[in-house]
């Protein structure tokens, strides 16, 4: 215990002692886990936080909107980008691809909250025929794409404390998936303490702290803190292309947007779509200060995001779908911090369990308390020449964020019949759909058949019998 007591102190120090209130009536066992979640916090950057996010007088929260204006991008060819620059592009990606130098990287820490899914979200099933998971449907994709260009890609997947454990299970269980086990790697993400309004340090029981995850943000931290960029170095890989595990329509591995991104020399590329309607619920691409930033729905007032040009097109209209390309030596330098390169924290008011002074479980009914996230998109304005390009969004974003509604299991699974639909169609092949390209019967392509138009369309040609289009094909 005397060993303990230097930790036990700093927190007196740092006027959290109550993180220790019960301490004497803890078994050993409890009384060893909570030091070793206590040694995990960081209190100066805690101390930093309350000053600056969480004290009555830390200001206004919320961006600072002087100087503001929508960021440029590259236009796609069939919106009047330059399409000689993509042609390149692509060629640069795919030969990127067969040098072995490009990692697919899901950020997979959240909890499946809003979907009412109890379990790791990329284990949540989406497809509409054979009901394959999220993990399953980018597995295919990464390993169709590594098949294609004759390098197999190594996939880098961050968990949470939370889900960590499930997810390698999940893996294990499943073969992998069809992956090489040795090219997948699995680290969890870096966690925060929760704390009060008054800035003090929650707990979740007499023996434990209220921890949550450090937001995507973390990412960058835990991929240098894992060994995960070693790894990449040793392998000869560079460049990371970054998705969420909520989107299972995503260009995993797109050769274009590898491409520009390493034209360009760009230490972050960024996709936007253009935004469905004005109240959609994604960060806006911004600059200010000659910076590129992305400014999330929640931080820009509806005013701006109501507004429009001329030609009543939305100003704002470059939405942020949380798909990146970003350079290996840039993550680390983000990850070491230091020299005015630091991703801040954001704070999120939220019900948190607790327990009240006499150690009594408290289930708030309001927000009773501050979470710290560190999000991705905020490494942005420290890269060197940060590019955004445009993406399709039938071609790379539909994700599975609510139960029902907007963003649900079922608009996912329209969204990837229709994105079925358009590449028979596209090869000749004519599948009668509705006024959405949403087809009558329902079907699936599996991405070993084909992830992109150009591997569908491969496969398509070298079939010799056409299978006939009816309910319950499956393409494979
Ligand atoms: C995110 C973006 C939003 C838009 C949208 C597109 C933020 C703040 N907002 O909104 O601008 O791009 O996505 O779908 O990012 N995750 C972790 N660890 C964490 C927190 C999240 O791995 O600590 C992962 C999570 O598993 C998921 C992704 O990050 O894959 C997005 O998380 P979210 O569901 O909280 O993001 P959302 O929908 O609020």
């Amino acid at each position: 215990m005397s060993s303990s007591l230097p930790l036990i102190e700093q927190f007196q120090r740092a006027g959290q002692a109550q993180v220790f209130a019960f301490f004497d009536q803890l078994t050993p066992a409890e009384q060893a886990r909570l030091l070793a979640e206590a040694g995990e916090i960081d209190l100066a950057e805690v101390d930093r936080l309350n000053r600056t996010l969480v004290a009555k007088n830390a200001g206004a929260v919320g961006v600072n909107l002087d100087g503001l204006a929508p960021a440029p991008y590259e236009l796609l060819p069939a919106n009047g980008g330059d399409a000689a620059a993509w042609a390149r592009a692509k060629t640069a990606g795919e030969d990127a691809l067969r040098a072995g130098r490009v990692a697919a990287f899901t950020v997979a820490g959240g909890q499946g909250t809003r979907l009412g899914y109890d379990g790791p979200k990329g284990t949540f099933r989406v497809t509409p025929v054979k009901q394959k998971s999220l993990f399953q449907v980018f597995a295919e994709k990464i390993l169709a794409a590594g098949t294609r260009y004759g390098k197999p890609l190594h996939w880098f997947i961050m968990t949470s404390h939370q889900n960590h454990a499930a997810t390698e299970t999940f893996f294990t269980e499943n073969n992998f998936l069809g992956l090489d086990r040795a090219r997948v790697h699995f680290f969890r993400q870096g966690r925060m303490p929760a704390v009060s309004f008054e800035g003090k340090i929650l707990l979740e029981t007499k023996g434990s702290l209220a921890l949550s995850p450090d937001g995507h943000g973390g990412s960058l931290r835990a991929l240098a803190r894992s060994g995960a960029l070693d790894l990449m170095q040793r392998e000869g890989i560079d460049t990371l292309s970054y998705f969420q595990v909520d989107n299972p329509l995503v260009r995993a591995i797109d050769p274009a947007f590898i491409g520009w991104h390493l034209l360009h020399r760009s230490e972050m590329t960024s996709k936007m779509v253009p935004k469905a309607y004005a109240e959609e619920k994604v960060g806006h691409f911004c600059v200010q200060a000659g910076k590129l930033i992305v400014v999330e729905y929640s931080d820009l007032p509806m005013a701006i995001q109501r507004e429009v040009d001329a030609a009543g097109k939305l100003r704002y209209l470059a939405g942020s779908v949380a798909i990146h390309m970003l350079d290996r030596d840039f993550i680390r330098r983000v990850a070491a911090g230091g020299e005015g390169v630091e991703l801040p924290f954001h704070r999120a008011d939220k019900k948190i369990p607790t327990i009240d002074a006499s150690g009594n479980p408290v289930k708030p009914e309001k927000a009773n308390g501050v979470k710290f996230e560190m999000f991705v998109f905020d490494a942005l304005p420290f890269a060197k020449n940060p590019l955004v390009i445009e993406a399709r969004r039938a071609d790379d974003f539909s994700p599975v964020k609510n139960a029902d509604g907007l963003d649900s299991p079922k608009t996912c699974r329209e969204d990837q019949l229709r994105q079925f639909a358009r590449w028979l169609n596209a090869n000749g092949a004519p599948l009668a759909t509705d006024a959405t390209g949403l087809p009558a019967i329902n079907f699936e392509v599996s991405p070993l058949f084909g992830y992109d138009e150009d591997s569908f369309a491969s496969s398509w040609s070298a079939l010799t019998a056409k299978p006939s289009l009816t309910d319950g094909l499956y393409l494979t």
